[in-house]
């Protein structure tokens, strides 16, 4: 060590890879966009190192060939076609995949349609840095910002509410919008077959972060800024959503 290099330099420090998961499907009018948007989040010198995996349920619009031509120029960028339909099923395989072939020791959920500020990023790592092993993206802690219209805002309000009160949930306020970082260690405590990653419907993330906190993860919630969908299509079906939320949060409540 020469005399100006400190033990706290980030070179001293272990470096932890983070793999940024964003499942798509027909996504090509975003996939770009969002991937070079979210490497840009990227610090020199950080002790964070970024990397993005497109979990992709084999979209007929032409995402793969987006993400490929781009994995092929950056070592940063990697793409997993899940083959199967669901969101579940696209975030579980890319979790495995990032932890299994990719070495991450950090994970993101994240949208491709940019609801999702990448600008928050940073804001989750610190996080992270801190010592929590689960950062919860929150529309409702103080200081977010909501831009989705009135409608969309009632049915996020109840259905958040109806899983906390159901489930008796005080650490987190935000259950249903997949924008969360947590640790590989927390990640491997989770039973699959207690998840519902291959259902089609969206009920995979608010199961998903219910079985994160119950598995003991040391969770914080930071405030977020969403905005509606600007391109594509949206793949939301509302009905199922709330249906599935409904069902879960009855089926936790009675084996209580
Ligand atoms: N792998 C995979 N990803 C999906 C699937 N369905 C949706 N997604 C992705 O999941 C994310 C969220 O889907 P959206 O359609 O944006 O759902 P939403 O944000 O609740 O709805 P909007 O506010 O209307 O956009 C996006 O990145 C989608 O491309 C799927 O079947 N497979
Ligand atoms: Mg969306």
């Amino acid at each position: 060590m020469t005399p100006n290099q400190s033990t706290t330099s980030p070179h001293y420090q272990t470096i932890r890879r983070v793999v940024i998961v964003i499942p798509t499907y027909n996504e090509k009018e975003n996939a770009s966009e969002i991937i070079t948007a979210v490497l840009a989040e990227q610090k020199p010198d950080d002790v964070f190192d970024l990397h993005v995996l497109i979990a992709d349920s084999h979209s007929t619009d032409g995402t793969i060939r987006i993400v490929e031509d781009l994995a092929q120029t950056n070592p940063r960028i990697h793409l997993l076609d899940v083959q199967e339909r669901g969101i579940g099923v696209g975030l579980y395989k890319g979790f495995c995949h990032a932890i299994d072939t990719l070495g991450a020791d950090i994970l993101f959920e994240m949208d491709a349609d940019f609801q999702h500020n990448p600008a928050d990023i940073s804001r989750f790592l610190e996080k992270i840095g801190e010592g929590y092993d689960l950062v919860v993206g929150s529309r409702f802690a103080l200081g977010s910002v909501n831009k989705m219209p009135w409608y969309r805002r009632i049915l996020s309000i109840g259905a958040n509410q109806v899983i906390r009160v159901m489930l008796n949930l005080q650490t987190v306020t935000e259950i249903t919008t997949s924008y969360r970082a947590f640790t590989k260690d927390l990640f491997l405590k989770i039973d699959p077959a207690t998840v519902p990653w291959q259902e089609r419907s969206f009920i995979f993330v608010p199961v998903f972060l219910v079985r994160m906190i119950e598995a003991g993860a040391n969770a914080t919630e930071i405030p977020m800024t969403m905005h509606p969908r600007v391109r594509g299509q949206s793949k939301m079906v509302y009905w199922k959503y709330i249906r599935d939320i409904i069902w879960f949060s009855i089926k936790s409540r009675l084996q209580r």
